[in-house]
């Protein structure tokens, strides 16, 4: 009786051994990767003034490619327009839909002047007719490659399906152009706590090895996890000085060119 006591207790202390250190090392991981570091630029962003600009079925009609953008990418339904509504403060802003396949354009918010958010078309969705996936699957591609405005790329997955292929393309190809990436592990609201905290832990650690500037967060749009170090690091980005691509000695643009996506992240 007493041994079975004894083992409860060791059982509830390993248990509580656990969580501790779970929580540890996400509050060091947020301190270290949360703070401003980088210098700002005179605008000060609020999200929650985004406004709807414009929708557009290729780069071609975007706003001219200046100033700062954000991107929202993930695979369909991962809750890319849902975590937009979040952070904007908005319900209404951007379309959601139970459906995959919903946002079939590039929606641009704008957040200040010439600072937009974007929510791009989803990828990895089969159920569409083949033509039609081509065509903005093709727009997506093209806004990643050519977009010289892009500066920070949030890339959301359903924490209960993070890293698939698709996602894994688009890390590796974020990391190879030098671009920040947000991972949010959406849909938190769906695991416990204990879970969650492990999920979080293994996609940093699945993603460790790209030595890329990559912050990876637990987000529920339903439930405002994780919203405030979203915001930080979104404004962080959108808050910088945007560099002036018409300057000769800045026209690097080929240079993004080079990186091309996968093939089959595009078809
Ligand atoms: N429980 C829960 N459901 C969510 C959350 N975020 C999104 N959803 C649901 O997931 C579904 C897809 O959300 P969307 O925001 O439309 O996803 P999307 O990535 O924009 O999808 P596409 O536009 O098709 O690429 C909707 O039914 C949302 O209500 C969340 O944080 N928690
Ligand atoms: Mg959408």
């Amino acid at each position: 009786m007493e041994k079975k006591k004894s083992d409860k207790k060791n059982c509830d202390f390993t248990v509580l051994c656990i969580f501790l250190i779970i929580f540890v090392e996400e509050k060091r991981y947020n301190d270290e990767n949360f703070k401003r570091v980088k210098p700002l630029s005179s605008t000060k962003i609020h999200l929650t003034k985004a406004a709807f600009t414009l929708s557009a079925p290729d780069i071609r009609r975007l706003p001219a490619d200046s100033g700062i953008e954000v991107a929202f990418a993930g695979r369909s339904n991962a809750g890319k327009s849902s975590a937009l509504n979040t952070l904007t403060n908005q319900r209404g802003l951007a379309r959601i839909s139970k459906t995959p396949g919903r946002t079939q354009l590039i929606n641009v918010f704008e957040v200040a002047e010439d600072r937009r958010l974007i929510d791009l078309p989803g990828y990895g969705f089969a159920k569409v007719p083949l033509e039609m996936k081509k065509k903005w699957q093709k727009a997506l591609g093209e806004y990643l490659e050519k977009r010289q405005c892009l500066k920070g790329i949030v890339i959301l997955m359903d924490i209960r399906h993070p890293l698939k292929d698709l996602d894994m393309d688009l890390i590796q190809w974020a990391a190879d152009s030098e671009l920040a990436m947000l991972v949010l592990l959406t849909k938190c609201d769906k695991l416990s706590q204990g879970k969650r905290s492990a999920e979080v832990l293994s996609v940093k650690k699945a993603l460790a090895p790209l030595n890329a500037d990559i912050r990876v967060q637990a987000f529920s749009s339903l439930k405002y996890t994780g919203k405030e170090q979203a915001d930080a690091i979104i404004c962080d980005w959108l808050e910088q000085e945007a560099e002036d691509y018409d300057l000769p000695e800045a026209a690097d643009s080929d240079d993004k060119d080079e990186n091309i996506l996968p093939e089959n992240f595009q078809n």
